[in-house]
């Protein structure tokens, strides 16, 4: 039987669009979707190369050109929203170049919208739907035996005999993680990975995930439609092995842990970290987590194993903001605190106290926060900056509202008056809003912008911010990265 010639590819998207504002700290980390096909694949006796048009920084001649010398059989194409059209390109030029392969898009993006993907990408023989290791192994079964691949489970494509959309039965998430292979790390240049200045201490530095899925409903995510709300994780055993692989044969000397919630699993993650701590290799790591999960004795554990940062989704300074995008999913902690004598709410209070606990153990926070939400008013985003402001950790993120595509922040967008009609994809963006997709009718397009920009000047020059992150220099080599991180947050 003839070997079928595969590939799952990144796009080429600029600079412009993967960073905007912080493009001065830019960096690159492996796709770890794709990887994780391309060894799922290795194992099942396929032969999968991976590219990564955007650590390589092929331009999409520089694709055509690739496409032109291997000619592929089957080609697998990775898709965000903001990055849409830039997928979409590589479709067109895969077409172009190898007219008989089996072409198809896989990702957020599709998932969240595959009617639509489906009619937008015409050169796209399939859309993939959810997860894709088990389907893209189906498909590729399917091409090599020459059978119709139309009924494999998890697909959308266009019916030509109806004239329409059709969808497949729907994929179910893999059950069980410890059965995947490792990303295929050997498979991209892992040497050429340097991640966002603002995202490690300790280079060489590498993503890593230990658990998919996400219960929170939080309304501005659209986590969920891929990998599901069940909280899946490796075991223990398996995820330490993971990051030994990643130490042994990669150097590897600072992880970032990519699950959307590391902490969501309070049993696994103390396991791992009491784990962590007995190995004979030592590791810095950050990982995000939701404060309503922390308390000192997690904290306590996070920093013995080696965690430096965790990255906090705050998102707003106004309890009615924080009901309004669901960011805690019990309804007490949006009421008042009875042991607080201004009587604050729980989940505010909650907020500061974990992040003094944080300073307290010498773990720095990057938080994050979102101006101008639904029904919110100019004070009540000068309210989330001045609440950053006290909270002054290391660093803050502020971000304008992005509706993605399948999160409930879209209904709430429209239902408010401010989504705009017929954007293009690349204006879904987190990184640029010259041409945001929803503006705050109460406040304004410009007036947000200002907002932003104020909230990133008058951050990054509070004396007890710059007091805190100067602390932190304990090493030359630190103030480069210092500067470079500033620059980047800054944008001077
Ligand atoms: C790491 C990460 C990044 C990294 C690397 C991205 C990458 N290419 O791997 C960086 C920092 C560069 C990044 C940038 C951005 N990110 Co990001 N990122 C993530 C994060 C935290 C993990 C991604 C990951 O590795 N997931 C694990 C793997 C297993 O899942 P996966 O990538 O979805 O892949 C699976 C399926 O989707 C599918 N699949 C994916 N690709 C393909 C391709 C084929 C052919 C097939 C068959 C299947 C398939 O199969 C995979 C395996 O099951 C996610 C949140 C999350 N936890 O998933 C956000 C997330 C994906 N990012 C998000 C966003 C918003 C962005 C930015 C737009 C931010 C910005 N700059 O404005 C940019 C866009 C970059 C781009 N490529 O266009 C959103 C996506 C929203 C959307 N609809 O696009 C997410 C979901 C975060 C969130 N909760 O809102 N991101
Ligand atoms: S923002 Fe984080 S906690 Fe909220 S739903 Fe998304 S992944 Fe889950």
């Amino acid at each position: 039987m003839k070997e079928i010639k595969i590939l799952v590819l990144q796009p080429p998207i600029s600079d412009e669009v993967m960073w905007g504002r912080f493009k001065k700290g830019s960096g690159y980390v492996p796709p770890l979707g794709i990887m994780y096909i391309a060894n799922y694949m290795e194992e099942k006796g396929f032969h999968c190369d991976v590219l990564d048009c955007l650590v390589e920084k092929y331009k999409i001649a520089d694709l055509k050109e690739h496409l032109s010398k291997n000619k592929y059989d089957f080609i697998g194409i990775t898709c965000m929203t903001n990055s849409a059209l830039d997928a979409f390109a590589s479709a067109k030029v895969a077409r172009e170049v190898c007219p008989d392969a089996l072409i198809v898009l896989g990702g957020v993006h599709p998932t969240a919208l595959p009617e639509q993907t489906v009619k937008e990408c015409l050169d796209a023989d399939l859309i993939i739907v959810g997860e894709g290791e088990q389907t893209f192994i189906d498909l590729a079964n399917c091409l090599q035996e020459g059978k119709d691949y139309h009924g494999v489970d998890g697909l959308a494509y266009w019916g030509k005999e109806e004239n329409k959309v059709k969808y497949t039965t729907p994929r179910t998430p893999i059950p069980d993680l410890d059965v995947l292979p490792f990303p295929a790390y050997h498979k991209v240049p892992m040497d050429k990975y340097v991640p966002h200045v603002t995202q490690y201490v300790d280079l060489p530095n590498y993503p890593i995930l230990l658990q998919r899925g996400c219960p929170y409903q939080c309304t501005y995510c659209d986590h969920g439609a891929v990998l599901g709300r069940k909280i899946r994780s490796l075991s223990v055993e398996r995820a330490i092995e993971n990051i030994r692989h990643l130490v042994e044969n990669y150097g590897a000397k600072g992880i970032y842990f990519l699950d959307s919630v590391f902490t969501v699993r309070r049993d696994f993650i103390m396991k791992l970290l009491k784990e962590l701590q007995n190995q004979d290799f030592k590791i810095s790591f950050a990982c995000n987590a939701r404060a309503d999960q922390l308390d000192l004795e997690l904290l306590g554990e996070l920093k013995k194993a080696g965690c430096w940062m965790i990255q906090i989704g705050i998102e707003s300074g106004n309890i009615k903001s924080l009901e309004l995008i669901k960011k805690a999913s019990y309804s007490s902690a949006f009421k008042a605190d009875p042991n607080d004598p201004k009587g604050r709410p729980y989940l505010l209070n909650k907020y500061e106290q974990e992040i003094r606990n944080c300073q307290k153990l010498g773990i720095q926070v990057m938080a994050s926060y979102i101006l101008g939400l639904p029904g919110e008013t100019v004070e009540d985003a000068e309210n989330t900056i001045s609440f950053a402001k006290k909270l002054a950790t290391e660093t803050a993120l502020f971000f304008l509202p992005v509706p993605y595509p399948g999160s409930y922040l879209l209904t709430q967008a429209k239902e408010d008056g401010g989504l705009k009609e017929n954007m293009s994809w690349k204006d879904y963006s987190c990184v640029d809003y010259s041409n945001p997709v929803y503006v705050n009718p109460q406040i304004g397009k410009e007036r947000m912008q200002e907002l932003l920009a104020k909230a990133f000047r008058e951050y990054y020059r509070k004396p007890s911010v710059i007091y805190r992150n100067i602390k932190k220099i304990t090493r030359m080599k630190d103030i480069t990265k210092y500067v470079k991180a500033f620059r980047a947050l800054t944008g001077v």
